[in-house]
C-alpha cells in the first residue's frame, strides 16, 4: 500500500468513526422501540408491556389498510342494538395505512392502553405501560 493510500484508507476510518459516534449520540442510550405487526386481521402480539418511553410501532404486513386508534370497542352479539361501538379514547390515532406502512407513537406514562382498528373493530390489541423492568 502506498503512503497516500495509507492516509485515505486512515481518513476514510477517522470519518466513518466520527458519523458511527454520531449517529450513536442522536439516539439517547435506552431509546427502545417495540414492534408490533398487523397480519391476517390481527395485531400481533395483540397485549405487549413496555416501559416508558418505549416507541411503540405498527407495522401492516396485510393487503389491505388498516388503522390503530387508541380506545376500546364493542363487538360481535354485545353490539347488536347499540348506536355506538368504538370509543376512541384520544391517545393515538394513526389514520389508515397500507401494506408495509408504518405508525409509532411514544407512550411515556405508565398505564393500559387499549386499541383497535376502525375498520375492522373486530381487531384488538392493549399496550401496557409498566415502569418495572420485568412486567
Ligand atoms: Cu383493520
Amino acid at each position: 500500500m502506498t503512503r497516500v493510500g495509507g492516509c485515505i484508507m486512515f481518513l476514510a476510518f477517522s470519518v466513518l468513526t466520527a458519523y458511527a459516534y454520531a449517529q450513536d449520540k442522536l439516539a439517547p442510550s435506552g431509546d427502545k422501540v417495540v414492534e408490533i405487526k398487523i397480519e391476517n386481521l390481527q395485531f400481533v402480539p395483540g397485549d405487549i408491556s413496555v416501559t416508558p418511553g418505549t416507541k411503540v410501532r405498527w407495522i401492516n404486513l396485510d393487503a389491505v389498510d388498516h388503522d390503530v386508534t387508541s380506545g376500546d370497542t364493542i363487538t360481535g352479539r354485545k353490539a347488536r342494538g347499540l348506536t355506538k361501538t368504538k370509543f376512541p379514547d384520544g391517545n393515538f390515532s394513526s389514520g389508515l395505512f397500507g401494506k408495509n406502512g408504518t405508525f409509532s407513537t411514544t407512550l411515556d406514562t405508565p398505564g393500559e392502553y387499549p386499541y383497535y382498528c376502525n375498520v375492522h373493530p373486530f381487531m384488538t390489541g392493549v399496550v401496557n405501560v409498566v415502569a418495572s423492568d420485568k412486567p
